[in-house]
């Protein structure tokens, strides 16, 4: 049977805008890649492939569909130089932000992260980036764009604090840049060696995010024994279960207010990199809808409104506390 062409290929009840609290954007973009092309066909391989996953997570014992989730037309980019495309992505983001749902950027080139990112610190001004990738993306310039795929870390920082997790393939430049951040920028690195040397990485990561957290997945922040579909593969990379527990204690502490998962580059006759991009999207929302999670805020909203009353300088403390993350999904 013909299943319909939405994220998790769902039926009109759960699929339509009004009712879905998540609203996946399929960003087909692709003008500045270096290496292999062919990210171009990534959001339409992920949500081919998410019409096949089982809908019952079994991590999290949920039937996450039933928050509903939309997907909008796969954006209209063939040929924009970057710089228009980023403003039509920002545009379509701020659509979906306007109306209070969340937002799912689907790649595309990592430079379509840059619009989402735009929409969102217009509304958060404290908004910091969680960047997920094997690269730095620290260039200031590559092949004539500033908005090359290889400059996205450098252009988000200029604007929004950013801190990179799983990176382990920089420039000399990008080197230097690290050694001598221009003021106005502001970016960390937790590479793989950090994660590696330091157990608590994790809880450094955390702290040194903000309250307003937007999350960037490029996919070959993995391994690519596990995700070999992106263009420019590393070795050497972040595991499904190690990163799926660190994202699980950043949307248990932190608000998450949006994210993309992009750089997919679909291989013929190999969907496991399609299938692990729409299975990370549905686990990661399971999180951000589960019960524990919605209880949680419920909590901080009534502790933060008990200490207004109580005492006005006990409110960070409570915005604040850890995670708790070894029993997800109960
Ligand atoms: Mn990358």
């Amino acid at each position: 049977m013909e299943k319909p062409f939405n994220f998790a290929g769902l039926s009109d009840e759960y699929s339509g805008f009004r009712r879905a609290k998540v609203v996946v954007v399929p960003v087909p973009y692709e003008k500045t890649t270096t290496y292999k092309k062919g990210t171009v066909s990534g959001p339409a391989a992920i949500i081919d492939a998410s019409a096949y996953m089982e809908k019952f997570d079994d991590e999290l014992n949920q039937e996450t569909f039933r928050i509903g989730i939309n997907t909008t037309e796969q954006l209209k980019l063939d040929g924009l130089p970057p710089e228009e495309m980023v403003k039509k992505v920002k545009e379509a983001v701020s659509d979906v932000i306007k109306a209070g749902k969340f937002p799912v950027v689907l790649g595309g080139e990592h430079s379509v992260s840059i619009g989402p990112v735009a929409a969102f610190r217009e509304i958060y001004p404290d908004l910091s980036v969680l960047y997920l990738d094997a690269h730095y993306d620290l260039r200031d310039e590559l092949e004539g764009s500033r908005y090359n795929h290889g400059c996205v870390a450098r252009r988000i920082c200029e604007t929004t604090p950013v801190v990179e997790v799983g990176v382990r393939s920089l420039s000399k430049e990008e080197k230097d840049f690290l050694n001598n951040i221009p003021s106005g920028s502001k970016v960390d690195i937790f590479s793989v060696y950090d994660i590696l040397d330091d157990a608590m990485w994790k809880d450094k990561v955390a702290q040194l995010l903000s309250k307003n957290v937007y999350i960037s997945i490029d996919l070959d922040v993995f391994d690519p024994a596990l995700v070999p579909a992106v263009g420019t593969p590393e070795p050497g990379g972040i595991g499904w279960y190690e990163l799926l527990e660190f994202l699980y204690s950043i949307i248990m502490e932190k608000n998450v207010v949006g994210m993309d998962v992009v750089e997919l580059r679909p291989l013929a006759d190999q969907p496991a990199s399609d299938f692990l991009a729409a299975k990370l999207i549905y686990r990661l929302l399971g999180y951000l809808y589960s019960p524990k999670r919605l209880s949680q805020l419920k909590k901080e909203e009534k502790d933060v409104t008990d200490s207004k009353e109580k005492d006005s300088a006990s409110k960070e403390n409570v915005l604040h506390k850890g995670s708790g993350n070894s029993q997800r999904g109960t």
